[in-house]
C-alpha cells in the first residue's frame, strides 16, 4: 500500500475523505498493533499459535459455563462491529447463540433511546427516519455535530459541503446545542439549550403547535392513536413554563415551532446529545412526534426511511424479530433488557455482585468499555477480578489488558468492506463494496474467522466441533452479503455492486415507505405510549419547574481526528495541540479563578479527573465540555503514541447511575459536576 486518496468518482462521497481514513495507513504500519495471538501469564504476554490461543480462549469459557451456567459468561461488543461486515454476519448470531443474559454492547451508551422510541411508536426498533438533506428547506439539529461526526443515523460524508449547499439554495439550518459547535458555525441559527432539557423544549414546541391548531397528520391521518393523550401532556408545558429550565426564551421557542410548522419541507433530526441524557427516550420520542404532527414524517424534504440495498430490517421482521423491551430485568439493579441485552451501565454490578448468575468470564469484541462506558474506572477494577477474559481486538489497550487471551484480527485494509449499518441510514440510497486492498497473510485471521473458530469450540459438543467450525467458516460474509443484496428491494447481487467500484447511487429517499412498515400490534403509530406519558408526567412536569441556575453540568464532544477511544495511536491524527481539554465559559472561568491552560479538578458523584482548561464562549454558561475516549495513561497498555498524549477519561467522572430513566442508556450529558483549580 502506498497512499490513501479520496475517490472523486464515488457518487456519494465525491472524493471526500475523513481524516480518520488517511490514518488507516498508520494503523496498517503501527508497530503497536498486535499481530499474533497472545496469552497472558501474570503481567507477561506470550505469543502462541492460533490453535493454542483459540483452545485456551474457548476452554476457559466452556469451564465457566459448565460450572456456573450460561449467564456466567458475558459478552461486550463495541462500535466497530457495526462497520465490520464479518462481525455483523458472524459475531451477532454467535453472541445470541451463547444464550446468556449478560450480553452488552455500546448501543446502551449510544442510540438505545432512539430505538426504544421507534419500538414503542412504530413497533420496530430500527424504524428510524433520516433527514432528506438534499431537498429540505429547514433542518433542525438537536444534539448532533455532523460536521465533525459525519452524521450518525444519518450517513452523509462531507457535511460541511452539504450544509453549505443547503444554504446556497436558500434552506435554513438551526442547531440546538449547549455548545456553538463546528456545525453551528455553518448554520443559520444556534440555540444554546441547557443540557438535558431537550424533551422540555420539544414539548413546548408541540404545545405551540397543538395550541394553534397546526397539527397536520398528512398521510398518517388514519394511522395514529393517542393524539389526545399527547395533546393533554404538552398543554401543560408552555414555552413560558419551561424557559427557566431550558434556557431558551419563550419567544424563541414559539418562533421555532412556528417556522417548523409552516415550512412545507422541514426535518428535525437529533443524535447523541439528544439521547445520552436523563430524558433521552422522552426527547427522542417527542422529536419524532414533532416531525409527524407537522406533516414532515415520510415526506420529501422531511424525515424518511431509506431503501437500503440490504434491508436487514425487512429480513429480521419477516423472521418475526422487531426488538423487545423490559421482558426481563437485570439481576442486580433491575434494569430493563432491550433486544435481549441489559445496559452496559450495569456490567460492573453483574461482575462484582456474587450469587447465581454472577458474571465470571467476559469476551470483548471490538470494544473498549473501560474508556467508553459510564464510570469506566469502576469497570476497569471489576474486569481485573474476572476468572477468564478474552478479547478479539488489534490493540492491547485499557480494556484488553485485562484479557487472558488476546485474539488480534487482520487489519481493515485486508478485509472486504460493505457498511451494512451506515448504508441503512444514508441520506441517499447507495451501495458500495470494496475489495480488500491487501492480501491476508498466512498468519492473519479475519474477525469472523476468529468468531467461527471460537463459536465452534464453545457451542458444539467435542465430537462435532470440526463440523460446526466448518459450517461457520463456509458461511463467508461475502456470501451472506450477496444473499442479502439479492433479497433486498433493489434486487442486486454482490457481482453487480462490485461492478461499480466507485459505489452505486440508488436514488433519493422515497416518501410513503413508512406507513406500510408500521409494525405495532394494531398497525397504528402510537403518539403517546403509556409508559412514556407516565414517565413524562413523573419527570418532565417536575423538571420544568426545577431551578438549576448556578449548578455546573458536564457534556461531551467529538473531535474530527478522534474515533471514540481507539485511533489515538495514529501519529498523523495526534499532531497539534492537546485536545483533551475542558471547555469553560469565560464567566465561569473567572468565577472559578481558572485561566486558559490551568489545570482544573473536576469532580462528580462517580469520580475525579484533572484536566487542562480552555476558556471559550462557544460553550454555554454553566456548562463544561470534555471529549471522551482519552485516558491512555494506564499501566500495561501497548499504545506508545496514545500514551504520549494520554489525556483523561471523561468516563472516570460519568456515572453508572446517571441514566436515561426509561431505557437505562448512559446519560453522559447533563451530569452535575464541580470544578476548581487543581492547586486549590
Ligand atoms: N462520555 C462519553 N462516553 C461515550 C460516548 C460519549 O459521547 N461520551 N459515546 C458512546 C458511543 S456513541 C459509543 S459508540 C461508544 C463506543 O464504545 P466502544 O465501542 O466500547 O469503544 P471504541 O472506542 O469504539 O473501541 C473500539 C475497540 O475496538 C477495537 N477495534 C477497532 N476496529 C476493530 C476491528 O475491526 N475488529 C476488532 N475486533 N476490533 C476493532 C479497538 O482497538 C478498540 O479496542 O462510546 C460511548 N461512550
Ligand atoms: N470524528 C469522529 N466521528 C465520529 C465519532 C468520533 O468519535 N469521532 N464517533 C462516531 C459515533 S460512535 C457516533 S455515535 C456519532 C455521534 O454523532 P454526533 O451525535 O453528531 O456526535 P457528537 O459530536 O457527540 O454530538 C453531540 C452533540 O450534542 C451536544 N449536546 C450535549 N448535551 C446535549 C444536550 O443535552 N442537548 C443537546 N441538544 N445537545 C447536547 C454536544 O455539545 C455535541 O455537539 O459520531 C460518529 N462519528
Ligand atoms: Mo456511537
Amino acid at each position: 500500500m502506498r497512499s490513501i486518496r479520496g475517490d472523486p468518482g464515488d457518487p456519494f462521497s465525491r472524493g471526500y475523505v475523513c481524516p480518520k481514513a488517511f490514518a488507516l495507513a498508520d494503523l496498517q504500519h503501527d508497530s503497536d498493533r498486535v499481530r499474533a495471538p497472545m496469552i497472558r501469564e501474570g503481567s507477561r504476554w506470550r505469543e502462541v499459535s492460533w490453535a493454542d490461543a483459540l483452545d485456551r480462549a474457548a476452554d476457559g469459557f466452556v469451564r465457566v459455563r459448565r460450572r456456573h451456567g450460561r449467564d456466567a459468561m458475558a459478552v461486550y461488543y463495541g462500535n466497530p462491529v457495526a462497520h465490520n461486515l464479518g462481525l455483523m454476519t458472524h459475531a451477532l448470531p454467535f453472541a445470541r447463540a451463547l444464550r446468556t443474559r449478560n450480553l452488552y454492547s455500546a448501543s446502551s451508551a449510544d442510540q438505545l433511546p432512539q430505538m426504544l422510541a421507534a419500538l414503542r411508536m412504530f413497533g420496530h426498533l430500527a424504524l428510524i427516519p433520516v433527514p432528506d438533506l438534499d431537498r429540505t428547506d429547514l433542518l433542525f439539529i438537536f444534539g448532533a455535530n455532523p460536521v465533525v461526526s459525519n452524521g450518525s443515523l444519518m450517513t452523509a460524508p462531507d457535511m460541511r459541503r452539504r450544509l453549505r449547499a443547503m444554504r446556497d439554495r436558500g434552506a435554513r439550518v438551526v442547531v440546538v446545542d449547549p455548545r456553538r459547535t463546528e456545525t453551528a458555525d455553518v448554520a443559520d441559527e444556534h440555540v444554546a439549550i441547557r443540557p438535558g432539557t431537550d424533551a422540555l423544549l420539544l414539548a413546548a414546541m408541540l404545545h405551540v403547535i397543538v395550541g394553534e391548531g397546526w397539527t397536520r397528520l398528512g398521510r398518517f391521518e388514519s394511522q395514529v392513536r393517542n393524539l389526545e393523550a399527547l395533546e393533554a401532556l404538552v398543554r401543560e408545558l408552555s414555552p413560558e413554563r419551561v424557559a427557566g429550565r431550558t434556557g431558551v426564551p419563550a419567544t424563541m421557542t414559539r418562533r421555532l415551532a412556528t417556522v417548523f410548522a409552516e415550512t412545507p419541507r422541514a426535518a428535525c433530526y437529533g443524535r447523541i446529545g439528544l439521547c445520552t441524557q436523563k430524558d433521552g427516550t422522552l426527547a427522542s420520542w417527542l422529536l419524532q412526534v414533532l416531525n409527524l404532527v407537522t406533516g414532515h414524517l415520510d415526506e420529501v424534504g422531511g424525515m424518511m426511511l431509506t431503501t437500503p440495498a440490504v434491508d436487514a430490517v425487512a429480513i429480521l421482521s419477516r423472521l418475526g424479530w422487531r426488538g423487545s423491551f423490559d421482558r426481563w430485568r437485570s439481576r442486580v439493579r433491575q434494569l430493563p433488557e432491550f433486544g435481549g441485552d441489559p445496559p452496559v451501565a450495569t456490567l460492573a454490578d453483574e461482575i462484582e455482585t456474587s450469587g447465581a448468575g454472577q458474571v465470571r468470564a467476559l469476551l470483548t469484541m471490538a470494544g473498549n468499555p473501560v474508556l467508553s462506558a459510564p464510570n469506566g474506572r469502576r469497570l476497569d477494577g471489576a474486569l481485573g477480578a474476572l476468572e477468564h477474559v478474552v478479547a478479539i481486538d488489534p490493540y492491547l489497550n485499557e480494556t484488553t489488558r485485562h484479557a487472558h487471551v488476546l485474539l488480534p484480527p487482520a487489519p481493515p485494509l485486508s478485509r472486504a468492506h460493505y457498511d451494512l449499518a451506515l448504508a441503512a441510514f444514508s441520506v441517499r440510497n447507495m451501495a458500495k463494496y470494496a475489495d480488500p486492498v491487501l492480501p491476508l497473510t498466512a498468519a492473519e485471521r479475519h474477525d469472523w474467522e476468529i468468531v467461527a473458530e471460537l463459536g465452534g469450540r464453545i457451542l458444539a459438543p467435542p465430537g462435532l466441533r470440526a463440523i460446526a467450525t466448518g459450517v461457520g467458516r463456509a458461511l463467508r460474509p461475502e456470501r451472506l452479503l450477496d444473499l442479502g443484496l439479492r433479497l433486498g428491494p433493489h434486487r442486486l447481487s454482490l457481482a453487480r455492486v462490485r461492478a461499480s467500484p466507485h459505489g452505486m447511487d440508488l436514488g433519493p429517499l422515497e416518501p410513503g415507505r413508512f406507513g406500510p412498515r408500521i409494525a405495532t400490534a394494531d398497525g397504528l403509530v402510537d403518539l403517546a405510549p403509556d409508559e412514556f406519558v407516565r414517565e413524562a408526567r413523573a419527570r418532565l412536569l417536575v423538571e420544568a419547574d426545577r431551578d438549576t441556575t448556578g449548578a455546573l453540568v458536564l457534556i461531551g464532544r467529538r473531535q474530527i481526528r478522534s474515533n471514540n477511544s481507539w485511533m489515538h495511536n495514529a501519529p498523523r491524527l495526534m499532531r497539534g495541540r492537546p485536545r483533551c481539554t475542558l471547555l469553560v465559559h469565560p464567566e465561569d472561568a473567572e468565577r472559578l479563578h481558572l485561566a486558559p491552560g490551568d489545570l482544573a479538578r473536576m469532580e462528580s458523584e462517580a469520580g475525579t479527573v484533572t484536566v487542562p482548561v480552555e476558556v471559550t464562549d462557544e460553550i454555554a454558561r454553566g456548562v463544561v465540555s470534555l471529549p471522551h475516549g482519552w485516558g491512555h495513561d494506564r499501566s500495561r497498555i501497548r499504545l506508545a503514541v496514545a500514551g504520549a498524549h494520554a489525556g483523561v477519561s471523561a468516563n472516570d467522572v460519568t456515572s453508572e447511575f446517571h441514566l436515561d430513566t426509561l431505557s437505562g442508556n448512559a446519560a453522559f450529558n447533563g451530569l452535575a459536576v464541580t470544578v476548581q483549580r487543581a492547586d486549590a
